[in-house]
C-alpha cells in the first residue's frame, strides 16, 4: 500500500516538472482587471460626457428657488411652451441626455398623476390637459436623447410628508412615472431636505431621519425592477454619484471607485464625494451639477448672468476632463423656452469644443514606450493613438509604472492634451507627468495623479517635436487607450 503510494507520488513529482521545464510559465495576454470595474452600461453611461438637466415647476412663476408647497396651480402657465425648443438647445450643445424636474420640493407635478391634485390637471397649461413628462419623453426620443426625471423624495406639499403614508405615495408616484413613459435613463434623487412646508395646510417644520424614512434599499430595487437599465444618481449612488459641489468642478483627482457604504443621501461628506476613492469597493460615475445662471430656476433679474462661454468651458475642464459626468441645467423661463441669452452662451460653448479638439496634432506621429506587453501588437504603443477607445498600450504583468514618447513628424504647438484609460479593466493611474523636448532636454509640462476614462489638460501653448508621458503610478499595469494634443480655439 505504502510503496505504491510514493511509487504514484514520484511519477507525479516527475510528471510536474517535465511539465514545467518544457513549458515556462506563460504570463497571460490579456491584461487582468482591477478587482472593481463598471458594468457596460455605466461605461455608456459615462461616455455621454455631457448631460442636460432642466429645471421647471411653480417656482419659474413665482421667482423662488424653493417653492414653499402653498403655490396655487393656477400660477403654473407657461404661454409658449415648446418641449422641443429644450430638446434641439441641448442636442445642439452636445448633450444626450436631458432630466426633467417631474416634481421639485414643492410638489407641483408636471404630470397629470392619479395619486394628487397637486399637478398639471389644475394648470391652466393646456386647460388641464397637458403632460409635461410625456411631451418631454417623446421630444427626447425623437431628437435621439436619452431621458432622464428628477423627483423630489421632499414635498413640501403633501399633507403626510414625514408619515409612512408618504412613502407609499412617493413610491405610486415612482410606479407612475416608470411604467407609463417607456424607457427613462437615469432617475435623479436629491438629498434636500429643509424643513419647513405647507404640508397640506399644517404650515410646520416637518424633521425625518435621512437615514431611515425613505428606506432607500427599497426604492432602488423598485426602480431597478420597474426599469432594469436605469441609472440611480443620488449622493450615494449606487451608479451615479454627486460630485460634492453645486460649481461643475470635480477633484483634480478623481476616481470612480469609493465605497458605497460609507455615503448617506443627504449626509455624504463632500470632499470624499469631491475625490472618490483609490480602495473603494465600487465603481460610482461621478456627475458634476451645476446651473449656467446663479439660480436652478429661472429668474428674469439673472438674465444678464448667464454663464459666459469661457466659464462654461473651464467648467468643462474640471468635470468631462477630470474623469466625470457634467449635468449643465438649463431652466426655461415663463414662456417655457430656454432664454436666448443661455442658448447664445451655449452656443458658442459648444463651438470652442468643436474647434478646440477638431484636430488631433499627433496626427502622423510615431509611439514608442520602454515597456510594452509581451511585444504583442495588441498592446503597442502605437494603440494610444488610433481614436479607438477599445485598443490600448499596456505593460507586462508588474510593470507599474513606464514612458511613452510620442515623435511628432514635424514641430506642432499646443496647449490642451487628452489622456484615456480603458476603464473596463478598472482605473490605475494615480501619478503621471507629461515633458516635451526643449533643446534636447525635456522639460516637465504638466504633474498629475488620476486619469480614468478621460482626462483633459490645460497648458501654456508649447512648441515641440517630443512629447513623454510617464505614468510613474498605478494600481496595476499600466494601460492607456488614448493620448492626442491640441491647440485651443482663439475665443477660449
Ligand atoms: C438641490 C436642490 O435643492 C436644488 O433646488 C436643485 O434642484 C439642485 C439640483 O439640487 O439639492
Amino acid at each position: 500500500m505504502k510503496t505504491r503510494y510514493l511509487r504514484k507520488t514520484g511519477v507525479i513529482i516527475l510528471l510536474t516538472v517535465l511539465f514545467s521545464c518544457s513549458n515556462p510559465p506563460i504570463t497571460s495576454p490579456d491584461i487582468s482587471p482591477n478587482p472593481v470595474v463598471p458594468s457596460d452600461n455605466l461605461i455608456t453611461y459615462q461616455k455621454m460626457e455631457l448631460i442636460g438637466f432642466i429645471h421647471f415647476t411653480v417656482n419659474t412663476f413665482t421667482d423662488k428657488e424653493w417653492g414653499y408647497g402653498d403655490e396655487k396651480p393656477e400660477i403654473f402657465n407657461p404661454t409658449q411652451l415648446d418641449v422641443e425648443q429644450w430638446v434641439r438647445t441641448a442636442k445642439s450643445a452636445g448633450m444626450k441626455e436631458l432630466i426633467l424636474t417631474a416634481k421639485h420640493h414643492d410638489g407641483f407635478c408636471l404630470w397629470p398623476g392619479k395619486y394628487t391634485e397637486h399637478s398639471i390637471k389644475n394648470s391652466p397649461y393646456k386647460d388641464g390637459k397637458g403632460d409635461i413628462v410625456k411631451e418631454f419623453v417623446e421630444a427626447c426620443r425623437k431628437y435621439g436623447l436619452k431621458a432622464g426625471l428628477y423627483l423630489s423624495p421632499w414635498d413640501r406639499n403633501h399633507k403626510d410628508y414625514g408619515k409612512p403614508e408618504y412613502i407609499t405615495y412617493y413610491q405610486n408616484q415612482l410606479r407612475e412615472l416608470l411604467t407609463e413613459y417607456g424607457e427613462i435613463n437615469e432617475i435623479w434623487f436629491d438629498g434636500a431636505n429643509g424643513g419647513n412646508g405647507y404640508y397640506g395646510g399644517a404650515n410646520e417644520i416637518r424633521k425625518i431621519d435621512s437615514k431611515t424614512y425613505y428606506n432607500w434599499k427599497n426604492i432602488f430595487s423598485l426602480v431597478k425592477e420597474l426599469q432594469p437599465n436605469i441609472k440611480i444618481f443620488s449622493d450615494a449612488g449606487p451608479d451615479v454619484h454627486w460630485i460634492g459641489n453645486e460649481h461643475g468642478f470635480a477633484g483634480s483627482t478623481f476616481w470612480s471607485t469609493i465605497n458605497s457604504d460609507s455615503l448617506e443621501i443627504g449626509t455624504s461628506k463632500t470632499k470624499y464625494l469631491n475625490s472618490g476613492d483609490p480602495n473603494g469597493k465600487n465603481w460610482i460615475v461621478g456627475q458634476c451639477d451645476v446651473s449656467i445662471r446663479p439660480g436652478w430656476f429661472y429668474h428674469q433679474s439673472q438674465d444678464s448672468l448667464v454663464k459666459t462661454p469661457q466659464e462654461l468651458m473651464d467648467i468643462y475642464y474640471k468635470s468631462v476632463g477630470r474623469n466625470a459626468v457634467l449635468l449643465l441645467n438649463l431652466p426655461p423661463d415663463k414662456r417655457g423656452l430656454i432664454h436666448e441669452n443661455d442658448v447664445a452662451a451655449l452656443q458658442e460653448f459648444k463651438e470652442i469644443i468643436d474647434k478646440t479638439f477638431a484636430t488631433d496634432l499627433t496626427g502622423g506621429a510615431s509611439v514608442t514606450a520602454n515597456n510594452y506587453r509581451l511585444n504583442l501588437k495588441k498592446f503597442a504603443p502605437g494603440n494610444v493613438l488610433d481614436d479607438n477607445e477599445d485598443t490600448y498600450w499596456a505593460t507586462d504583468d508588474s510593470i507599474h509604472s513606464s514612458d511613452l514618447i510620442i515623435q511628432l513628424p514635424v514641430e506642432k504647438e499646443f496647449d490642451r492634451i487628452l489622456i484615456q484609460e480603458p476603464i473596463k479593466y478598472g482605473q490605475r493611474i494615480s501619478q503621471f507627468e507629461i515633458d516635451v523636448m526643449e533643446n534636447n532636454s525635456w522639460k516637465p509640462v504638466f504633474q498629475g495623479t488620476t486619469i480614468g476614462y478621460k482626462r483633459l489638460i490645460r497648458i501654456n501653448a508649447v512648441r515641440t517635436l517630443k512629447i513623454r508621458l510617464r505614468i510613474l503610478k498605478a494600481n496595476n499595469t499600466v494601460a492607456i487607450s488614448g493620448f492626442a494634443l491640441f491647440k485651443s480655439a482663439d475665443n477660449e
